[in-house]
């Protein structure tokens, strides 16, 4: 375990000691590891796919980029798996970065065992055949490949996901960040993280419903659930951009604690003037980019839309991340 992890598992023992001594009278059992595989059909789950052997190439002034998908289970928390069809086995997909004005390709091949498409959410140099919506579009099927083909005439914090059945198929993890470098931009940061923001219902997950309204006992970072998720760390004085993006069916109320957030982009846009916020909403669908200098000790950022962060019922978890300043 690095120090890194070590110190954030052992601020996330104290928070919790400090938290359930007062409080564990409400505390629910955590489904034990593999309950959720037994309700949750994952047809592929354990079999070979015939990925691509590469991520990335620039050949010919292009940007190419390589997607596959994985049908597994993932860990969101130790002992608690979920199923996802995972865009290069991970979650959240790999990170699409580019520049504004790059010719783009993105190569995706279905490697999985239901229809799927990709769309580029933010995206404005799209056509309609590379906008990713089956109703407009296409699908593309098991088996299959595609390419999807368009110059970037927009930037910012943006996503693509799966637009097939989307309650479903954005629900079983089908989305990665895309981040657009503006032409000649001046970076007035040192360090940035990417967070995207999720809700799952663990027990209850099953993608071939069409009932949406689940009860959503688990919210994660990236991927995890508080105390496993990333802390942003810095040096003291270090100015740091967190994006975030929100995948999940409700909002999150992020609480900077030991911070006022300065609120530089919404949607991947600059706002006018930027300002300073110490709850910020992220709305399902929306990116919130905010810029913040590194001050001393330790902070726990978390959704302020309470129930967002308990693990099925314990607190303290769910949307819960530690910022750590060092001198
Ligand atoms: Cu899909």
């Amino acid at each position: 375990m690095t120090l890194r992890k070590t110190m954030a598992v052992f601020v996330a023992a104290a928070l919790l000691g400090a938290v359930v001594t007062g409080c564990s009278k409400d505390a629910k059992t955590t489904p034990a590891a593999g309950e959720a595989q037994k309700t949750n059909p994952i047809p592929f789950a354990g079999k070979p796919v015939n990925k691509w052997d590469k991520f990335y190439e620039e050949k010919d002034g292009v940007k190419h980029f390589y997607l596959w998908l994985e049908e597994k289970e993932v860990e969101i928390l130790t002992g608690v798996k979920v199923p996802v069809w995972a865009f290069n086995g991970q979650l959240p997909g790999p990170e699409l970065r580019f520049k504004e004005g790059d010719h783009v390709n993105v190569h995706f091949r279905n490697t999985a065992s239901q229809p799927h498409s990709i769309h580029f959410h933010g995206q404005l140099g799209l056509d309609t055949q590379n906008d990713g919506v089956p109703a407009t579009s296409f699908t593309v099927n098991p088996g299959k490949e595609y390419t999807y083909d368009f110059i970037a005439t927009s930037s910012g914090t943006m996503m693509y996901h799966c637009h097939v059945a989307t309650y479903n198929h954005v629900d079983m993890g089908m989305y990665g960040s895309m981040i657009i470098e503006p032409k000649n931009e001046v970076k007035n940061w040192d360090k940035e993280y990417t967070f995207i923001l999720d809700d799952w219902a663990v027990g209850n997950m099953d993608p071939f419903a069409t009932v949406t309204k689940r009860d959503y006992n688990y919210f994660t970072v990236n991927g995890k659930a508080f105390p496993e998720t990333t802390p942003v760390e810095g040096k003291v004085g270090e100015v740091v951009k967190i994006r975030f993006i929100n995948m999940g069916y409700r909002s999150f109320s992020i609480h900077s604690h030991g911070y006022g957030g300065l609120i530089t982009h919404l949607d991947g846009y600059p706002v006018p003037q930027p300002y300073q916020r110490d709850v910020f909403t992220v709305a399902p669908g929306e990116r919130t980019d905010v810029l913040i200098t590194m001050r001393e000790g330790i902070y726990p950022w978390h959704d302020h839309q309470l129930e967002n962060v308990l693990n099925n019922g314990e607190y303290l978890g769910g949307a819960t991340f530690l910022v750590i300043g060092k001198k």
